[in-house]
């Protein structure tokens, strides 16, 4: 067998997810952030500061299994975003494009409500709704965001090429155009 130069060959593996409770037996990576990791994120920065005064509670959290980070493997987790919201708006993920810009990723909602928000740097704007079963494709270019417009937590599986990346800055510098909101009762994204 010749192995393509940068791949390597690895062995088979398995991991064990809590469907239901949305968590990762064993992650690689945990990454937990909370609301103070959150700040120039929301409409409302004083409504943020008062939640991290009052207990800092986590936003999300991220189990990772990561494979070599090549071209070839394949990295997956889990995510799990707590409901809440900032002032009217829902809790987020901080949201980023991909440092290799040309990379997709599959999103499969396994619990909560909510959604996929999208853009380009072209400004292009897209909303996906997540519900269980809901399976978002996030096409390469496009910075993705999740909301979390429920009562529960909103878990999703979500799977992307090794060696991806996370690019935080641009989308920090451009904003997602526009932000899911509750007015009466009910998300709204403006
Ligand atoms: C990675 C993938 C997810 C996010 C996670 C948290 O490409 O999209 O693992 O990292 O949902 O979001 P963020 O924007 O804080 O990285
Ligand atoms: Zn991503």
């Amino acid at each position: 067998m010749q192995l393509a130069s940068g791949t390597s060959l690895i062995q088979p593996f398995s991991v064990e997810i809590d469907l239901a409770e949305g968590a990762m037996a064993n992650p690689q990576t945990l990454t937990r952030r909370r609301a103070s990791d959150m700040r120039g994120h929301y409409a409302d920065g004083e409504a943020l500061e008062r939640l991290i005064a009052a207990g800092d509670p986590v936003h999300y959290e991220v189990f990772e299994c990561l494979p070599p980070e090549e071209y070839g493997h394949i990295f997956f987790c889990i995510s799990r975003l707590l409901p809440g919201k900032v002032g009217s708006e829902y809790f987020m993920t901080k949201g980023h494009y991909h440092t290799v810009a040309h990379t997709g990723e599959l999103y499969l909602c396994l619990r909560g409500t909510g959604f996929m928000l999208m853009k380009t740097a072209d400004g292009q704007f897209a909303a996906q709704p997540f519900h269980r079963g809901a399976m978002v494709y996030c096409p390469p270019y496009w910075a993705h965001r999740s909301v979390n417009t429920g009562t529960e937590p909103l878990v999703s599986f979500c799977s992307y090429n090794a060696e991806a990346g996370h690019n935080y800055g641009d989308i920090e510098k451009e904003g997602f155009i526009k932000r899911v909101l509750e007015f009466d009762g009910k998300p709204v994204i403006r």
